[in-house]
């Protein structure tokens, strides 16, 4: 007998995510289906426009991740235009990206994925003096720990659950017995939580003051629109730049005196999360936070490279301008390719919709026919995961010291072998490792534009090429950046002055992707398979490998939802 569980649609994440997982009789999972079921159509909408404008309209892909749509999209048409933008333009890049990184990451973490290990309802049983000396044991440079604080937390958490309106908090497990933490440790979480929560709204000041918003900076083809002048009253001056340091200042306290040991302390709980979830066990990363330029990958602190088959000893060359390489196919997706096309490299890309699943409302999709809105990246044909453990593995593979060491870091404190990095629990630790390394370039990347603006260089444009009359007929161009869930590319074809083709291939369309026509799994579906299930009415297991990815589908599968789907069903036959 297979029992099919539905999840749709998964919460706590970007977009609207299906996941219908097959047990056996033992309740393990042996099969699993990832379904993105919405679609947008951004990359036709973007088609017939002016390039110089693509990255305004490719940035509202998401919401969550802000900026890395318009990163990757300017850097598209500078590729097919020739463009070298200025050092300081690079530099504040890799100060906005490592801004959004840091606080998705952190983001991530709490409000997000925390609430698969932590049970909230179980934090009311908690003994105020009691947290306060774990919170001084885990977090000793972190001030807040004293009995008063958290009997207050505790207050209001009691209030808000007498109350019957969890809010927030309203529809979890609370009480599986997949929770491992004792109620001390889950009222620490709850008061991090809450802390991280007012944070996040201040790091992201540094994308007002260098890009003039946040969601959704601006960005100029050619370089950034960040007017400098030091002295001055009307431009980005001193008084903003200090500003800026104290947010990375405090950006780092967060990261090392909060996020990262209680990683460490939930993750201390769960090891049996080391031996679940790890999934295809092959990498991509792109690379980035250039250091000589964007056509350098030699000098990005983001290493590129591909590592297959968890072969640490060899990482592969990646070309993202080669259709041998990067293409996507549409074996199980709601899309048609032009006859006898198999895979297409993304300068050939075609967006046609083709919905060929059942009429909404449905029991199940179909896992043998379409089920997805979104297509199937392979890298040479390979499925392969992209995100922070990717990145950590890229970069620990590349013999790179700062990788390294972090990893070796946090494998010591755990006393944990490598190998527990291909899993679940490795996948949420990559992300706050790679966070520790994200604040410490956020400085180091600061403290270089302030020196480059003291010598007098304060070049953030190269505004040479803005002029279509100065462009060729016909251009090809990709744009790539490391998005905090992964590699994420865009390819574009300039006619005309105008965008004849756009295709945007996104980090969770690599992990969330159906089936290819081999029948190779996406990530996702790759990762659920073999784990137990304690409670197939309550799958808390799905939740916690699918959230360790930290999905976006609304990036991944370009919203419209059908209506007045139950928050989750499970269907037993
Ligand atoms: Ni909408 Fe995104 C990121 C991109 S999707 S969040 O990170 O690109 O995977
Ligand atoms: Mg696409």
């Amino acid at each position: 007998m297979t029992t099919r569980v539905v999840v749709d649609p998964v919460t706590r994440i970007e977009g609207h995510l299906r996941i219908e997982a097959m047990l056996d009789d033992r309740n393990v999972i042996h099969d699993a289906i990832s379904s993105g079921t919405m679609w947008r159509g951004l990359e036709v909408i973007l088609q017939g426009r002016d390039p110089r404008d693509a990255w305004a309209f490719a940035e509202r892909i998401c919401g969550v991740c802000t900026t890395v749509h318009a990163l990757a999209s300017v850097r598209s048409v500078e590729n097919a235009l020739g463009i070298q933008v200025p050092p300081n333009a690079d530099i504040i890049r890799n100060i906005m990206f490592l801004t959004q990184m840091v606080q998705d990451h952190v983001i991530h973490f709490y409000h997000l994925h925390a609430l698969d290990w932590v049970d909230v309802v179980s934090a009311l049983k908690a003994d105020p003096a009691a947290t306060a000396a774990l919170a001084q044991k885990v977090s000793p440079s972190w001030p807040y720990a004293s009995t008063g604080y958290f009997r207050d937390i505790a207050g209001t958490l009691k209030k808000f659950a007498d109350s019957g309106q969890l809010g927030i908090f309203q529809n979890a497990y609370w009480g599986h017995p997949a929770y491992k933490l004792p109620a001390e440790a889950n009222l620490m979480a709850v008061a991090h939580y809450l802390e991280a929560l007012k944070w996040q709204k201040e790091i992201v000041k540094i994308h007002t003051i260098f890009g003039g918003k946040n969601p959704h900076p601006n960005y100029i083809v050619g370089g950034m629109a960040s007017a400098i002048s030091m002295q001055g009253d009307n431009a980005i001056n001193m008084e903003r730049l200090n500003y800026v340091r104290g947010l990375i200042q405090d950006a780092t306290n967060i990261v090392e005196n909060l996020y990262i040991p209680d990683l460490l302390a939930v993750a201390s709980f769960y090891p049996e999360w080391t031996q679940i979830g790890g999934g295809l066990g092959s990498y991509m990363v792109y690379g980035d936070i250039p250091q000589n330029g964007i056509g350098d990958p030699s000098r990005f602190r983001f290493p590129r490279g591909v590592v297959l088959h968890k072969n640490l000893s060899e990482v592969l060359p990646l070309d993202l301008a080669d259709s041998g390489q990067i293409t996507e196919e549409v074996a199980h997706s709601w899309y048609e390719y032009p006859e006898g096309k198999k895979a297409l490299h993304p300068w050939d890309g075609v967006t046609q919709a083709r919905y060929n699943g059942p009429k909404p409302p449905y029991k199940q999709l179909d896992e043998n026919g379409g089920y997805s809105w979104l297509k199937s990246p392979r890298w040479k044909g390979n499925a392969v995961e992209v995100g922070p453990l990717a990145r950590m593995l890229v970069g620990y593979a590349s013999g790179n010291t700062e990788f390294k060491d972090v990893v070796g870091e946090a494998l010591g404190a755990l006393k944990l072998p490598a190998t527990a990095l291909f899993s679940t629990l490795g996948r949420t630790a990559a992300r706050g490792l790679e966070t520790r390394l994200a604040v410490r370039w956020l400085m180091q990347e600061y403290e270089h534009l302030i020196t480059n603006l003291k010598a007098g260089d304060s070049a953030t444009a190269d505004t040479s090429r803005w002029d279509p009359s100065t462009w060729p007929a016909e251009a090809k161009g990709f744009g790539f950046t490391e998005a905090p869930r992964g590699a994420l590319g865009h390819w574009l074809h300039i006619k005309d002055q105008k965008i004849a083709n756009y295709q945007i291939v996104v980090p969770s369309t690599w992990n969330a992707s159906p089936k290819d026509g081999q029948g190779q799994r996406g990530a996702y579906e790759a990762a659920l398979l073999d784990t137990p299930m304690a409670d197939p009415k309550r799958p808390v297991e799905i939740l916690r490998t699918i959230h360790s990815f930290d999905p976006c589908l609304a990036c991944a599968s370009h919203v419209l939802g059908p209506d007045g789907r139950k928050l989750s069903e499970v269907i037993i036959r």
